[in-house]
């Protein structure tokens, strides 16, 4: 899917920024954002519970009561183990054959315990449900719950380092894509195996998905592969659109 070049909240980031001593880069019109280090400074108490409480920016989004669930379209991706598309991935046909049994999420890069986690272990982590408004850039909307853990867990399971800067996440279809660890400590911020009540869908991202709830749609990636941890920023490319889309 084309993606179309969309106005940066750049000002706004840059001023929440400056509370946290983060430079920007000489010569690089990117903000740069925390670290986890710079995280762990603002307060006494090194809990997760403590982090998000004194991150600025972290206001929740919306969340809706049941009965305003509605359909919700799949786009982009919508099976990546279909032979007839270009995005066709032999290992998710593969994984996908065996009931997703042998799927492994890798948390790689700046931990200290680089771990692959399957999805049983993932659900042992404690769940977060929200039922939550999907805004994708083309300009619809849509609203369904979602359950899964929070990305900080994961996180501090791994054991991110303070240098730690950048998550990045890689797909089976060939996404590559990040947020920074503001986003990925919010607590709406969860890794989702579950849609409505049910298994996450294979149109909807199976077996496990982002939920981003802070960010346009394109930034809830499907279909995740292997997340790993940077100090840099890894550039994902052309992909049209700035790392950083708030709604
Ligand atoms: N890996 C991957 N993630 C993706 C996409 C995709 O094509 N591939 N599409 C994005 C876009 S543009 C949107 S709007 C949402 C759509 O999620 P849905 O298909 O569950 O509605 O997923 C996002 N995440
Ligand atoms: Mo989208």
């Amino acid at each position: 899917m084309k993606k179309k070049q969309i106005i940066t909240r750049r000002a706004a980031i840059t001023t929440g920024m400056a509370s946290l001593g983060a430079l920007i880069i000489p010569g690089c019109k990117q903000p740069l954002p925390p670290n986890y280090g710079n995280i762990l400074r603002m307060g006494d108490n090194f809990t997760y519970a403590a982090h998000r409480a004194l991150l600025p920016g972290q206001s929740l989004a919306k969340e809706y009561r049941f009965s305003e669930i509605s359909s919700m379209p799949a786009t982009g991706t919508i099976n990546p183990a279909d032979t007839s598309k270009e995005y066709f991935s032999e290992s998710y046909e593969r994984l996908l054959s065996n009931g997703f049994d042998n799927w492994q999420l890798p948390v790689e890069g700046l931990v200290a315990r680089p771990t692959s986690y399957s999805l049983n272990q993932l659900k042992s982590f404690a769940a977060r449900t929200q039922i939550t408004r999907h805004t994708c850039e083309e300009g619809w909307t849509a609203i369904a719950e979602w359950t899964g853990l929070p990305l900080g867990t994961l996180l501090e399971h791994a054991g991110i380092m303070p240098k730690a800067r950048w998550v990045n996440f890689y797909s089976y279809d060939g996404w590559l894509d990040c947020i920074d660890l503001l986003d990925a400590f919010h607590p709406q911020t969860i890794l989702a195996y579950g849609m409505n009540g049910k298994n996450l869908s294979i149109p909807h991202g199976a077996p496990l998905r982002l939920r981003l709830e802070k960010q346009i749609g394109f930034k809830s990636m499907k279909y995740l592969e292997r997340i790993v941890i940077s100090e840099e920023y890894i550039d994902p490319g052309d992909i049209g659109w700035a790392w950083y889309n708030g709604i």
